[in-house]
């Protein structure tokens, strides 16, 4: 038998740094959703990267800001929860926004709490070469970070750098995952993701936020399976919008987020949408429960 190697990378980042975007990359599929909005990933998802006899589970993590509403509160406890908990911690920073707050504000914090990353500045296929240097020279804190590695978690330009850099640094140990699995999240949340990924490119500016999926129903046959999920709205308002001009804009979200589940699940998908409004969702402690969110973070 070959030894195996087995360990936990945390990625970590303000709001929309590509940390979705990275983890979807090294596991080679899609695990957690993606949008050009802030603030899209509300949970940590773990996705199971293997390359040789190396298994690594890559935690998403939601972007880490200024909190204010609980559910902001619950996301931005769950990132620093798996960053101390992981055998090895990313910061993921859009080198094209340069030095933004919430970059600043999590460096501090990590060094507050003695914590060690990997310095990741991302999107380098859209940043001119001159500017990153500079960039690299303001974040780079040597108490903080022991590497900074430049990359495009959209292109993959010099991934392989991090890749063997991240290969080299797991531990030996027992694979936790069976070879096959691509991410630790149950089929009905997943689904869910899918069709919340759906809301933030058709809904405008903040509707989004105020908003809730879950799945209520997945039943699966060899060749169908049958999707029902209800839409959680905070205001009567809201729901028209999501209903759109006679059905129109639920219909696409429908339409949408059913064709990426039948290619993604390689099977007929029978997806049923229901809105409904369930005023201040946000302070239900069922939803946190269901996503692994600590109520009173
Ligand atoms: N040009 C370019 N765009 C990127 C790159 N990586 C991510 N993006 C884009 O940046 C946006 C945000 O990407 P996400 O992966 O959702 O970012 P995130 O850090 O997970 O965001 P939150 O979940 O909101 O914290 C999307 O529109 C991505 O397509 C990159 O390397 N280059
Ligand atoms: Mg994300």
């Amino acid at each position: 038998m070959t030894e195996t190697h087995f360990g936990f990378v945390a990625v970590l980042g303000a709001p929309n740094a590509g940390k979705s975007t990275l983890v979807n990359n090294l596991v080679g599929a899609k695990v957690s959703i993606v949008s050009p909005k802030v603030q899209t990933t509300r949970s940590r998802i773990r996705g199971i990267w293997i390359e040789g006899n190396t298994q690594i589970v890559l935690v998403d993590t939601p972007g880490i800001f200024k909190p204010s509403r609980r559910l902001d509160r619950a996301m931005v406890a769950a990132a620093w929860t798996e960053a101390g908990e992981s055998d090895l911690c990313l910061l993921l920073v859009d080198a094209s926004k340069g030095l933004e707050k919430n970059t600043r504000e999590i460096i501090s914090s990590l060094k507050k709490n003695g914590q060690h990353a990997v310095l990741v500045l991302n999107k380098i296929d859209i940043v001119k070469k001159e500017a990153l240097l500079p960039l690299i020279a303001t974040l780079n804190d040597p108490d903080v970070f022991s590497e900074t590695f430049l990359i495009s978690a959209k292109t993959s330009e010099n991934l392989n750098d991090l890749k063997h850099y991240l290969i080299n640094k797991i531990p030996k140990g027992t694979w936790m995952f069976p070879p096959d699995q691509l991410s630790d999240l149950p089929n009905r949340l997943f689904c869910a993701e899918i069709t919340r990924e759906k809301l933030f490119f058709l809904l405008q500016q903040e509707l989004p936020y105020m908003i809730s999926v879950e799945t209520t129903r997945f039943d699966e046959t060899k060749s169908d399976i049958r999707i029902e999920q209800t839409i959680y709205v905070e205001r009567a308002g809201q729901k028209a919008i999501v209903l759109g001009k006679n059905g129109s804009m639920i219909k696409k979200i429908g339409e949408s987020a059913r064709r990426e589940l039948s290619a993604l699940f390689e099977k007929t998908v029978h997806l049923f949408l229901f809105v409904k409004v369930k005023e201040n969702w946000g302070e239900d402690p069922a939803q946190y429960t269901n996503w692994g969110l600590d109520f009173n973070a």
